[in-house]
């Protein structure tokens, strides 16, 4: 008779596979939680402690840690010497482990758990178990995860050695990825000696940057099962690469906002930010800030979705639509294209949470504690004779806001809630300037317009350009050796001028 050792927190699916298994000639052996549930169901099951000969000791600490237990799972089954030490030990083999393990993450997820606690959740015997039947995949059957219970109880069939091959890696990621989480409570540094990165697979992506690439998303644990946190599809075509990038970048904006805002966003870079009384008025200033590039844009939006506004979106080709809700009119208008993907968000409110962003480079990865800074009017220094106005000061801070999330070289010419045009990406600052003010001029509500800067101006060139074009404000990080010169040319064309000290640098 074949034997199988069933020991499991998640009891998902535990009875019909147990089932499976004796319909298939085996018998059970399990630890206490796993032996009720499955005495409950009216199974024979054995005992682990009628195997070991011992009594699950130490508060359960000790219930499968026994040579009768992986001395039969771990046997060699074509090696006769091993096949003689288990009959001269009175050890019957074990052929099936079935393992799941205590829910760590769960519980330190929980703010009331304690240190000692957690530590108890810490399996010992689990993992233990999992990665001998895992190292003897040749013979012995590994199963870690309830969802494989079906293709498992299909496996036996078909005695799919490649099956039991691929368990076997499966319980290695899933022990690695536990220990790693056991790690990262014990020593919460963010920037540890080491790090394991203990993401899952959420889905196989179509292609990555570009067709020619191949692409997987992966998510954290601790994140939904979908393939962005704090969003969830409704409607349309896959999620690409592209979009998940675009949608995270839309999102980590739009969360920042109280008002009633729109963010347009196109390869990582906002082309509109718009705010108003409603969010049809705020998105009427996206759409305006710039026409032309929110065609094939990502949209986020931090109000339900209106009738109107979702019938102005409909108008245009758009990729992702995301907002806290859709009103069921204007959800019917927007789904009627196929695939327009629409996404419900959840906002936090504010910049998201600091976090440590991994960035890979050839041989290794990057870490650092994400950008969650947002300049208030207290952080402001004004450095020119002319002071700003209230109206400057309010639509300095909209453009200061918006700029940290351009890629560098970046600048934003901005008014009262509206962008009114983004350089972006260049590699010198005055092409970013020059780019930003030449689309803020086609707008019709450019005039009392400002300029922002992610960094400082190297050289005085940035300021006359701007005070050629008709700029009146200027916010800029300041720390240039040649920040006087740059004073010096807002103070010839009567700019008022403030600086924050804080660079928003963004490659
Ligand atoms: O405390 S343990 O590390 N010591 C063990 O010997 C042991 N054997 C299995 N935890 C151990 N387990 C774990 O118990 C399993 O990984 C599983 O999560 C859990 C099932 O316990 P029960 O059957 O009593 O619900």
């Amino acid at each position: 008779m074949k034997r199988a050792l069933l020991s499991v927190s998640d009891k998902t699916g535990l009875v019909e596979f147990a089932e499976g298994l004796i319909a298939r000639g085996f018998e059970l052996v399990s630890t206490g939680g796993t032996k009720a549930a499955l005495a409950q169901a009216g199974l024979a099951v054995t005992g682990v402690e009628a195997v070991t000969g011992f009594p699950e000791m130490l508060d359960g600490r000790v219930k499968t840690l026994h040579p009768k237990i992986h001395a039969g799972i771990l046997a060699k089954r074509d090696d006769p010497a091993h096949m003689a030490a288990l009959a001269e030990h009175d050890i019957q083999p074990i052929d099936l482990v079935c393992v799941n393990l205590y829910p760590f993450a769960e519980t330190i997820a929980k703010p009331e758990t304690t240190r000692a606690q957690a530590i108890e959740q810490i399996d010992i015997g689990g993992p233990s178990a999992l990665r001998a039947a895992a190292k003897n995949a040749a013979s012995v059957w590994a199963v870690a995860d309830p969802a494989d219970y079906q293709r498992v109880l299909t496996g036996l069939d078909e005695s799919d050695a490649g099956l039991r091959t691929q368990l076997a890696a499966k319980v290695f990621q899933i022990t690695a990825a536990y220990d790693a989480q056991i790690a990262a409570y014990l020593d919460p540094e963010p920037f540890p000696q080491q790090f394991t990165p203990t993401f899952s697979k959420v889905q196989s992506l179509r292609y990555g940057e570009n067709s020619h690439q191949q692409a997987a998303f992966y998510g954290a644990p601790d994140a939904p099962a979908e393939s962005l946190v704090n969003a969830k599809q409704l409607h349309g075509k896959e999620l690409s690469f592209n979009n998940i990038r675009d949608a995270d970048a839309a999102l980590a904006m739009v969360n920042e906002y109280q008002e009633p805002t729109v963010v347009a966003l196109k390869h990582m870079n906002p082309c509109g930010i718009g705010q108003g009384a409603t969010i049809e008025e705020a998105w009427d200033k996206a759409y305006e800030a710039d026409p032309m590039s929110i065609f094939g844009g990502i949209i986020a939006l931090n109000r339900p979705v209106d009738l109107a506004t979702a019938e102005k979106m409909h108008a245009l080709f758009l990729e992702i639509i995301m907002a806290p809700s859709f009103d069921d009119d204007a959800y019917a208008v927007l789904a009627k294209k196929k695939n327009v993907r629409l996404l419900t968000i959840t906002l936090a409110g504010g910049a998201l949470p600091e976090r440590v962003e991994t960035v890979a480079v050839n041989g290794g990865v990057l870490r650092q504690t994400t950008d969650t800074k947002i300049e208030t009017a207290a952080d402001l220094t004004v450095v020119t004779k002319v002071q700003p106005t209230e109206e400057q000061i309010a639509s300095l801070l909209f453009a200061q806001q918006v700029v940290k999330h351009v890629k560098s070289n970046a600048i934003v010419v901005a008014k009262k809630g509206q962008t009114l045009g983004i350089g972006a990406g260049q590699m010198n600052r005055i092409g970013s300037v020059e780019i930003a003010l030449t689309q803020a001029q086609q707008n019709k509500n450019f005039a009392g317009a400002v300029m922002a800067s992610d960094a400082f101006f190297p050289m005085d060139d940035c300021v006359e350009y701007a005070a050629q074009h008709d700029i009146k404000a200027i916010i800029q990080p300041g720390g240039s050796i040649k920040d006087k010169d740059s004073i010096a040319m807002a103070d010839k064309y009567g700019i008022a001028m403030v600086t924050t000290g804080v660079r928003h640098f963004r490659h």
